[in-house]
């Protein structure tokens, strides 16, 4: 029978979210936990810390028209098909993605509004802030809900032309009126790579050129100015060491040629955003065609936690006055001082999961009734789940790779070549801009995920269980037997509330309670 996702136990047949109703089926997969956060637009809560980001960032594009209050709920044409996400896209999976049904999505990124925002034409550039929606891995600086901030600006070659300029032309006299800043930068990256990075087919070199000058330096002074700012205010949240960034190569099914830039801190590069030259296509779909142009898309919490030095994004959703008087928007940035550290409770679950042939009309969570996981053959992604890599790695496919605060994160490579299937890769998460391109098997429409056992269903479990109250979820141990061919999990909980001691009651109750949640929708075997 079909799993429940909700935590009343029953999908209803619809659910009205704020003013609007949806009918849901069986790509519903959206936890009422999720659908309480969308009232509460960090982003514009006066005094909030996401808001001050927010306006910092906003100051550094004074011409760009704002657009702060669009409705998170959007269609997957939004979402992923006008910015070219392949059919096959494991974004797309209901592993990754929240469903109100098979059309209807709470947006995974601000770039879902892009398409929309350029039809309106209604400036050069726009900025939309807002709340976003991943099913993704716990720990201290994920959270299932994010807030992004989307830019992006454009020229009209037309125009160009009247004024008797070429757009270039027009561009590189918009970069030399940008502000100047004097930190170094690292960029190694040719203007584009014909295989890694490619120039479109519509574009002159020139053009990608002048246009990928005005977004890097646009957004290098953003950075930089930001940064100044916090390190300027007494009692600064920023160390003496001077500020270090970097341009990466990076891919998106929406961009190109696309990077990512990284700030250097506390000894490893954290990326803050992706960004590049946008599709012609969806200028075409926006029925802007002579229009050329860049887009960015930054994480707001990112930025927040670095300015402030927050060391768990959890502490954002609190209504906790420790926390929230310590930020003022008339006031200069500070360092948050955390309040008393409330003890970890670590425990752990070992289970085996089902194996392939059991999952016949089996409890997966991942595929909608009527879709046949077990008469499928297993495609390449099937495998990777079980194979090769640790499963730990399936989680974070919207993130980008460096996703850690403060662990050591490897280089982001180039990956538009080889790295892009979850089978294949060698980045600890597929990025939602790694396109599935290169996948094998195409199949002829979307898919659920071909995997009968995600970690991020054992995410979600735990979220349901705990809500705030679980700090981080990590596999610690996995093993095949060597006779059954069975495999076996162990995740380590930590429990710990980020206002108060936890009881060892009611640490035991969520724990037990997961563990038979674990049972009852993934059907594994506890150990
Ligand atoms: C995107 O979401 C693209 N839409 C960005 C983009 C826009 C590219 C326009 C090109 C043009 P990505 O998944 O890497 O890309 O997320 C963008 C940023 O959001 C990241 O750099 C990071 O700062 C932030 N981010 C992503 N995942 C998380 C997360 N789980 N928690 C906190 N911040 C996150
Ligand atoms: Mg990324």
């Amino acid at each position: 029978h079909s799993v429940r996702h909700n935590s009343s136990g029953t999908t209803p047949k619809e659910i009205r979210i704020e003013s609007r109703t949806y009918k849901t089926d069986e790509w519903y997969n959206t936890p009422s936990s999720i659908l309480d956060a969308i009232p509460r637009r960090l982003h514009l809560q006066p005094d909030h810390p996401l808001t001050i980001t927010r306006k910092l960032i906003e100051s550094r594009f004074p011409s760009h028209k704002t657009h702060n209050n669009l409705f998170p709920v959007v269609t997957t044409l939004q979402n992923f098909d006008s910015l070219g996400f392949p059919l096959d896209h494991v974004g797309r999976n209901r592993t990754d993605t929240y469903y109100v049904n098979k059309e209807t999505v709470l947006r995974t990124h601000t770039s879902a509004h892009q398409a929309d925002t350029f039809r309106n034409n209604e400036s050069e550039g726009y900025l939309i802030s807002a709340d976003v929606y991943r099913r993704d891995a716990i720990d201290r600086s994920h959270y299932p809900v994010f807030h992004q901030m989307e830019g992006a600006r454009t020229w009209d070659r037309q125009q160009a032309g009247r004024d008797g300029k070429s757009v270039a032309q027009v561009i590189w006299e918009d970069v030399a009126k940008l502000p100047k800043h004097d930190i170094a930068v690292e960029d190694p990256n040719p203007p584009f790579h014909i295989e890694r990075n490619p120039l479109q087919s519509r574009h002159a070199p020139e053009e990608a050129e002048a246009i990928a000058a005005h977004l890097k330096r646009s957004l290098e002074d953003m950075v930089v100015t930001i940064f100044n700012t916090a390190r300027g205010a007494a009692n600064t949240a920023i160390p003496d060491e001077p500020l270090k960034v970097r341009w990466v190569e990076a891919y998106f099914p929406f961009t190109s040629p696309s990077w990512e830039l990284e700030v250097f801190w506390q000894g490893d590069w954290l990326e803050v955003l992706g960004c590049g030259v946008v599709s012609q296509p969806i200028l075409d779909t926006a029925t802007v065609p002579e229009r050329v142009g860049w887009a960015f898309g930054i994480g707001l919490e990112r930025i927040a936690m670095l300015l402030y030095s927050i060391p768990d994004i959890r502490l954002f959703w609190s209504k906790d006055t420790r926390f929230l008087s310590q930020f003022s928007e008339s006031k200069p940035i500070k360092r948050f001082v955390p309040f008393s550290k409330y003890p970890a409770c670590l425990k752990d679950v070992s289970f085996w999961l089902r194996s392939s042939s059991s999952a016949a009309g089996g409890a997966s969570s991942i595929h909608p009734p009527g879709t046949s996981s077990a008469a499928t053959p297993p495609s390449s992604h099937a495998q990777s789940q079980y194979s090769a890599q640790p499963v730990i790695e399936k989680s974070g496919t919207h993130a980008g790779s460096p996703t850690k605060l403060s662990a050591a994160t490897p280089t982001p490579t180039p990956r538009s070549t080889g790295t892009a299937t979850l089978s294949t890769s060698t980045s600890p998460s597929a990025s939602i801009a790694e396109g599935a391109s290169e996948n094998p098997i195409p199949p002829a429409a979307p898919v659920p995920a071909q995997a009968i056992f995600h970690e991020n269903d054992v995410m979600e479990i735990a979220r349901e269980v705990c809500g705030d109250v679980v700090e981080d979820v990590r596999l610690t141990d996995e093993f095949v037997h060597p006779k059954t061919g069975r495999k076996s999990m162990c995740y380590r909980i930590n429990y710990r509330s980020l206002e108060r001691t936890l009881t060892n009651e009611e640490t035991n109750a969520m724990h037990e309670r997961l563990r038979t949640l674990l049972v009852v929708r993934l059907g594994v075997e506890l150990r």
